[in-house]
């Protein structure tokens, strides 16, 4: 994943779900920061989730810059290709 900006990170989670905690760690250890909706009491965002993540029903559901990546193993197997590096070797405009 390639870029010229510092990637819109967004992140829907449940508080006791362990993936969302590891997603979270992960970019944070990345040097990310992220918007997080948590849906655990919240039907609304819990069907937003659903709709702009067709057939996904776990949580944590990624989007990076508007596209859903998956859960938590998508994003580590992303990050171990080297298809999404740590903040710092993001290539930046400004
Ligand atoms: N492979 C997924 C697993 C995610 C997962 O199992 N999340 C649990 C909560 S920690 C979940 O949403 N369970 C509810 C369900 O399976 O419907 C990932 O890495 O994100």
């Amino acid at each position: 994943m390639t870029g010229s900006s510092m990637p819109r990170i967004e992140i829907y989670t449940k508080d006791w779900c362990g993936y969302c905690h590891g997603a979270k760690q992960l970019l944070q250890r990345l040097g990310y920061t992220y918007t997080e909706y948590d849906v655990t009491h919240d039907d609304r965002l819990f069907r937003e989730m659903l709709e702009r993540a067709p057939g996904r029903h776990t949580v944590p559901q990624i989007f990076i810059d508007g596209r859903g990546i998956g859960g938590y193993t998508d994003l580590m197997a992303l990050v171990r290709s080297g298809e999404f590096p740590p903040a710092e070797q993001q290539h930046f405009d400004a």
